[in-house]
């Protein structure tokens, strides 16, 4: 038997300074899909989220709710946790919390590597430092505001004058290696335009990175390390060294001889949003080749989700809890919508129309109720099983031709992260086939020609289940039921610690036809209407 091939995908690690909400879910039910369907497709998943702990803005928090970091850290590290386990059913095989024994050794062990290097070296800090975006600017990066605040111009968040000793990281060496890693990797980051954005930057020069913080002490300690002058004892790392570098620490590092380190790093994809993308695809590669450690084969940056195109914020009152979406549109049709409604990797909108226009249109109509009237004929008029179809038409074969490529069409999509694209696909062969099922008129078809509608019949079912196979990623617990309806044995992975309690099917089965005479049920509407 030849070992199932590994794939390690991650997302970012999030903030627990308050409740998680519709654009964390976002992110990470978008990771669950591409785990689902790379287990489904017969690789060795793992799996990595959680959450990012230290840091000014933590400590600033924490201080506001009068508890310590670490209580805060917790508090709502659990909350992260729940929604992604119980709310959002993702089957993540680790949650990283940065506290994590683990974690202080992996950090310190990528800085010890990286100031043996001699890329590391002591100097002093002056500039401005945005705490909500736990990242430095430059003057000409900020400007005030009417109110008399200095904000940061890219992410307008104020900024505040900071003066410190601190540990620099030699970025500025590391330019023409980024340069060349983008020409001849350019896969490594997309959606395309994303990527070029980063590339710009890169191209206009880099600086030196501060990577050190001495006027708060929330963060992980700086080592001694061989190549450093000075004491490190009042430093601490900072937040984004440690960030980063929980990727690291999920598959064993430091110990490179692990047999997870071996397997997974490093890893194929992280999954980010676009604020983080220079974090991720230019600071992190250094990281890696400056610690001799391989890189990543790809970041995918995805965009933002609004409220009717509105960013989401707390003074706007427009957060939506994923708890209360969920619980309004169920949780499968949530995930359906944000995979299909807008492209990965651009920016897109939420309304309560546009859930329910999906969930209506392309669940309830297009899947539910040809899956409803096509079944109960198979029940009624088939005795419950899967009837031997007569030879195929043209119509026929146009139909099962269009289903059976579904899952190159789905391969190709996932591996640059174009769920939209998969899904726009199937629900057009889908729709394809309503259009062959009221054409075909198989209720007529019983009268007159029997053999005839047996074959409709079978046709029509093919597409279900090959349609049904390729949904389970995306809704795990309506499409499993769907294949229990059809018949279809469990023999897939559906995630160490999936929450959906979905069984699940690999794709093994996809190329095989259906088999004549396997056993129909009654089927239970899977996907019902929203009113
Ligand atoms: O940035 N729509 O954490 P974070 C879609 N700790 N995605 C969104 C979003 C929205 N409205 N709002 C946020 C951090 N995100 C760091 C990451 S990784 C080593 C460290 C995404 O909690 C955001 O782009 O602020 C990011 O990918 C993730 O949620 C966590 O954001």
């Amino acid at each position: 038997m030849t070992q199932a091939p590994p794939y390690y995908l991650t997302t970012a690690i999030h903030y627990p300074n308050g409740e998680p909400h519709i654009g964390h879910a976002y992110e990470v039910i978008a990771a669950d899909v591409l785990a689902r369907f790379k287990r489904l497709d017969g690789y060795d998943v793992f799996f990595l989220t959680g959450t990012d702990e230290h840091g000014s803005k933590m400590q600033q928090t924490a201080e506001k709710l009068g508890i310590s970091p670490m209580e805060l850290a917790t508090q709502n590290a659990e909350r992260f946790r729940h929604m992604d386990e119980e709310v959002v059913g993702i089957s993540e095989d680790r949650f990283i919390r940065t506290t994590d024994a683990d974690h202080y050794a992996a950090s310190q062990a990528i800085w010890t590597r990286m100031a043996e290097a001699g890329d590391i070296y002591l100097d002093t800090y002056a500039g401005w430092y945005s705490v909500r975006d736990e990242r430095f600017f430059t003057e000409e990066e900020t400007a005030v505001a009417e109110d008399g605040v200095r904000r940061a111009v890219e992410t307008g968040t104020e900024v505040s004058w900071t003066e410190e000793e601190s540990y620099f990281f030699r970025l500025s060496a590391y330019q023409d290696k980024l340069l060349e890693l983008y020409r001849s990797q350019p896969e490594f980051a997309g959606p395309a335009s994303r990527f070029n954005e980063v590339i710009r930057f890169v191209e206009n020069g880099l600086e030196d990175l501060s990577i050190s913080r001495t006027t708060m002490d929330w963060g992980i300690p700086v080592p001694e390390s061989a190549g450093q002058e000075s004491s490190t004892a009042d430093h601490v790392m900072y937040v984004w060294v440690d960030a980063l570098t929980n990727y690291l620490t999920g598959v064993g590092f430091p110990d490179t001889t692990s047999e997870a380190f071996t397997t997974w790093w490093p890893a194929d994809v992280h999954i980010i949003g676009k604020d983080i993308s220079r974090f991720h695809c230019i600071f992190w590669p250094a990281f890696l080749m400056s610690a001799g450690l391989e890189l990543p084969q790809r970041v995918m940056i995805h965009g933002f989700l609004h409220n009717r195109g509105e960013k989401m914020s707390k003074s706007v009152g427009n957060v939506v809890a994923p708890a209360e979406w969920i619980a309004e549109y169920g949780l499968d049709a949530v995930r359906f919508f944000l995979m299909r409604e807008f492209p990965f990797g651009q920016d897109g909108s939420y309304s309560h129309e546009a859930v329910v226009g999906r969930k209506n249109a392309d669940l309830a109509n297009n899947l539910g109720n040809l899956a409803q009237r096509s079944l109960s004929m198979i029940v009624k008029n088939c005795d419950g099983a899967i009837p031997q179809p007569g030879e195929f038409t043209a119509e026929d074969e146009a139909i099962l031709e269009q289903a059976s490529g579904l899952l190159e069409v789905s391969r190709a999509a996932y591996e640059k992260q174009d769920f939209h694209r998969a899904l726009e696909r199937t629900w057009f062969v889908l729709g394809e086939t309503n259009a062959y099922f009221a054409e075909q008129q198989p209720w007529v078809l019983r009268k007159t020609d029997p053999e005839r509608m047996a074959t409709v019949l079978y046709v029509t079912a093919e597409v279900l289940r090959r349609v049904a196979l390729l949904s389970q990623p995306v809704m795990p617990v309506s499409a499993s039921k769907l294949l229990d309806a059809l018949g279809q044995p469990e023999d897939g992975d559906a995630g160490a610690s999936s929450a959906s309690g979905a069984g699940a099917r690999s794709f093994v089965a996809f190329d095989e036809p259906l088999a004549v005479g396997t056993p129909i049920a009654k089927p239970e509407p899977v996907f019902p209407r929203h009113e």
